[in-house]
């Protein structure tokens, strides 16, 4: 703050002097300098892409001030230090994100106003980094944030991915993917940190010698080859704090001696193909389906950055030059998901075969320093690897892996004797058919603590998914309800509510969003209700502006905006929102449905490339769409659109606008989900079913702003038992019955009864995530919604309470439990 840049600026025609670096003149002169400097263009001849990536560096030269001072706070206090271990990090755009939290976003649109640019247009130009695929990567880029706004020293450790997120285009209804270049015209957000280069090991064979003195054996891994990661670190800046942790991501290169080593060989192809091989390692980011081929791959990455940043952390610890036997009082490694568990054994290797520590001590350091978080139910998605892979490519993991199981299995045994169906069931190695490492296993085994993402979740996992360790360690479970920031989610995303939110409550909920309730004090004020109103209309009318603008539709502002945005999938049941529009449009159309307010459905979200069935239910959406858009009958109060592409950018124009949150999965399957999260702060009110986080949520606004419909998870799991029936349903509902009929005769589609043919047979026949079960419990949810959202004043107050009551899911909230349930850090320092 207040620094004078040593020189004197010109810009063209006259010299201004040198100004604070945050306020709009400072901005103006570091823009100028880094177009001429940086970019190296006069700037009369810039682009908008120029101009952004000048803003992007000075922008980052500010960050990279406070980053200096935090990295010596940490080091003279010897901190404690998080590392966050994630396979994704979905940050979204950093540009106006950093302005915000730096405090520099009036200073920085001024600047923009004297040099006739406009910010927005200037940070449109960003290409998002696409480093996740859903839930789980954002989580982590909002535990970042809130780690770093609340003073928690953390480093989140990942892959530098060079293809994100496929990039989405609908063709003819049909989902095609494209791959995302977002790397392609430089990053300015990351710098390379040449110092904190590693060596990861892979294939090979062990091999045991005699301790000469001891006669202890010894192992040593006689690795195939081996894959350098360098460290590119992205600063996190925090609220206005001054504080920036890192994001380290790892990227895969060859080793130059070893392509030598070979090329001296003559093996010219193999020297190829090995350098190829170890780039191919960061190359991209794995959508999350079961292909059997790539699995091997898939391995390598985990395997990769995660023995790059225990490596790091070893490097760090002896730098300061602490013991090794203190590594656990000095380093917390949460594991996001099962990805990183590996870094288990990995940490096992490096204490025992590098640094000589005995097993009993290595264990207990091991321990203490893992902490697990799971992120989902689905048996299917618990990660287990086929041994052959596993022992070809980690041969000295895979006796770890059977020496950690061996001594538990022993403890196991002492615990429950004579239960063989229950050792075999906890086994770290699956032995049902093919032999597997399971993943999940050695998580909960290695971990001090394992917690779910929401409170059901969690209940779930010791009830059912992870019984058997629940009961050998009941104290090693707990729960940590998932949050999101509300900085980028409600600050970034809606500067308007934002404005009328610190003209009544002041500033203090930005970090302390319980803070919101204040709100409730205007809750019977009919003046500030309608504010509230015209806020929501003119968020709806920035969504259609933009709507009109990429993909030339024109949106009703005054309709309902009805939006359910979120990865595709089957549990998920966006199937189950089209099918209700077929419902309604069935009853337009036979005249029963008369004064029904107007609606937008509003969908987007990602299919898995391989995963068929969710593209057809993108499908099914897109042929709902045409069908009741053109029917002159419906199209003034039905309009259903599929924007394509959804990602963090999109979502932050997407959930100001929402009226109506569609939170709509079969009980018991979404772990927690945190889109709703982001609807409820920016005032959409829920229609859902008691599925994860949406629990909570009904909890915490009240039953009476909420819309519940559907089975719960002991009802789903009851009617599992009996033996469902879904075309029971399909019997009784004269509704879904109709649309059924009407989606297998062709009806709906041009007369066209293959394309959603599997779709129908599965419903009716399978319907694993009960659909039909739900459906028209869900209708009648639907239309108690929709004729409250004619009594305006009635839906702002629901609206208004939803904002003020989302306090609970700030991941400010989620951090603090972090810290003082798992990773025990005093935050009141
Ligand atoms: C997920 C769960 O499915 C979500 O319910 C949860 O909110 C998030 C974060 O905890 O984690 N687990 C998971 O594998 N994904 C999630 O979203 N999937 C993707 O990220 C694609």
């Amino acid at each position: 703050h207040g620094q004078q840049p040593s020189e004197t600026e010109t810009s063209g025609t006259t010299a201004i002097a040198a100004q604070d670096n945050r306020s709009a003149d400072g901005i103006r002169l570091a823009f100028l300098r880094h177009m001429r400097r940086t970019i190296g263009k006069p700037v009369e001849f810039s682009n908008t892409l120029d101009q952004y990536r000048a803003m992007a560096h000075l922008v980052r030269d500010r960050v990279m001030d406070d980053w200096i001072t935090t990295v010596e706070s940490y080091v003279q206090h010897n901190v404690r230090v998080v590392c966050y271990l994630s396979a994704e990090f979905l940050l979204g755009p950093h540009l106006l994100n950093a302005m915000l939290n730096l405090g520099i976003t009036d200073s920085a649109e001024k600047a923009c106003d004297e040099l006739h640019y406009s910010l927005t247009q200037l940070a449109d130009e960003e290409p998002e980094p696409g480093l996740g695929n859903g839930g789980l990567g954002r989580l982590a880029a909002c535990y970042m944030d809130s780690m770093t706004t609340l003073e928690v020293p953390a480093v989140g450790y990942g892959l530098r991915y060079e293809f994100g997120i496929f990039r989405q285009e609908i063709r003819d209804g049909w989902q095609v993917e494209h791959s995302d270049k977002w790397l392609e015209y430089g990053n300015p957000w990351e710098i390379p940190a040449s110092e904190a280069t590693q060596h990861v090991s892979f294939g090979g064979h062990t091999e045991t010698t005699k301790d000469e003195k001891t006669g202890e054996l010894i192992w040593k891994w006689v690795p195939a080859f081996t894959v350098k990661g360098v460290a590119y670190d992205t600063p996190i800046p925090g609220y206005r704090n001054k504080q920036v942790n890192r994001l380290r991501l790892w990227k895969a290169e060859a080793e130059d001696s070893f392509d030598l080593e070979i090329f001296n060989r003559g093996d010219y192809m193999g020297a190829v193909r090995d350098k190829m091989e170890s780039e191919t390692i960061s190359k991209v980011l794995y959508p999350p389906d079961e292909t059997e081929q790539g699995k091997r791959l898939r391995l390598m990455q985990q395997y990769f950055f995660t023995s790059c940043s225990l490596q790091d952390m070893v490097r760090l610890h002896k730098l300061q030059k602490l013991p090794i036997e203190k590594f656990a009082d000095k380093w917390s490694v949460q594991l996001n998901d099962t990805h990183p568990s590996i870094g288990i054994a990995e940490l096992m290797r490096i204490l025992t075969d590098e640094e000589e520590i005995g097993w009993d001590e290595a264990w207990t350091i091991t321990q203490a320093t893992f902490g697990y978080t799971n992120h989902t139910l689905l048996p299917e998605a618990l990660e287990k690897w086929p041994l052959p892979i596993f022992a070809s490519l980690l041969p000295r993991h895979i006796e770890i892996i059977y020496e950690i199981n061996r001594r538990f299995l022993k403890d196991m045994q002492a615990k429950f004797p004579g239960d063989t169906a229950r050792w075999a069931r906890m086994s770290l190695i699956g032995e049902d058919g093919e032999k597997q490492v399971r993943m999940a296993n050695l998580a909960v085994v290695g971990s001090k603590m394992v917690n779910g993402v929401a409170k059901l979740h969690s209940e779930l996992l010791k009830e059912d998914t992870l019984k058997d360790f629940y009961e050998a360690f009941p104290n090693r479970f707990t729960n940590v309800t998932n949050g999101v920031t509300p900085r980028r989610w409600l600050m970034l995303a809606d500067p308007p509510l934002t404005a009328l939110l610190n003209e009544v409550l002041g500033t203090a909920w930005h970090t302390d969003l319980y803070a919101l309730r204040g709100l409730e004090d205007y809750v019977d004020d009919a003046g500030f209700l309608d504010k509230w109103r015209k806020r929501q209309e003119e968020s709806k009318g920035r969504l259609g502006d933009f709507i009109k603008r990429s993909m030339d539709v024109s949106l009703n502002p005054a309709s309902m905006f009805d939006v359910q945005v979120k990865r595709i999938h089957e549990y998920k049941r966006q199937h189950l929102n089209a099918l209700h529009i077929l419902g309604l449009y069935c009853r337009i159309k036979s005249g029963e449905l008369k004064d029904l307010p107007p609606r937008t459905f509003l969908f987007g979200g990602k299919a898995a490339p391989s995963y068929t069935y969710a593209k057809l239910m993108i499908k099914l959406v897109c042929t709902v769409g045409e069908l009741v858009g053109k029917d002159p009958q419906t199209k003034d109060l039905l309009r259903v659109l599929f924007v394509p592409d959804y990602s963090v950018s999109l979502g932050q124009r997407i959930y100001p606008a929402a009226d109506l949150s569609e939170q709509i999965s079969t009980a018991g399957k979404e772990a927690s989900g945190t889109g709703c999260m982001k609807f409820m702060m920016n005032g959409a009110v829920a229609i859902g079913t008691l599925d994860g986080a949406n629990i909570e949520i009904r909890e915490e606004v009240g039953e009476e702003n909420f819309f519940l419909f559907g089975l719960t998870a002991p009802q789903i799991a009851e009617k599992q038992k009996a033996g469902y029936r879904p075309r029971d349903f399909y019997e009784k509902s004269p509704l879904l019955r109709e649309v059924m009929d009407g989606l297998r005769d062709g009806r709906f589609s041009n007369g066209d009864r293959d394309t959603f043919a599997p779709l129908v047979r599965d419903l009716l026949e399978v319907d694993r995530y009960f659909v039909m079960a739900d459906f028209d419990d869900y209708a009648r949810a639907q239309s108690e919604a929709g004729k409250i959202f004619c009594d305006s004043k009635k839906w702002s107050r629901m609206s208004l309470l939803n904002t003020a009551r989302s306090g609970k899911f700030s991941s400010d909230r989620s951090i603090r439990e972090y810290c003082q349930n798992i990773w025990k850090i005093n935050l009141d320092r």
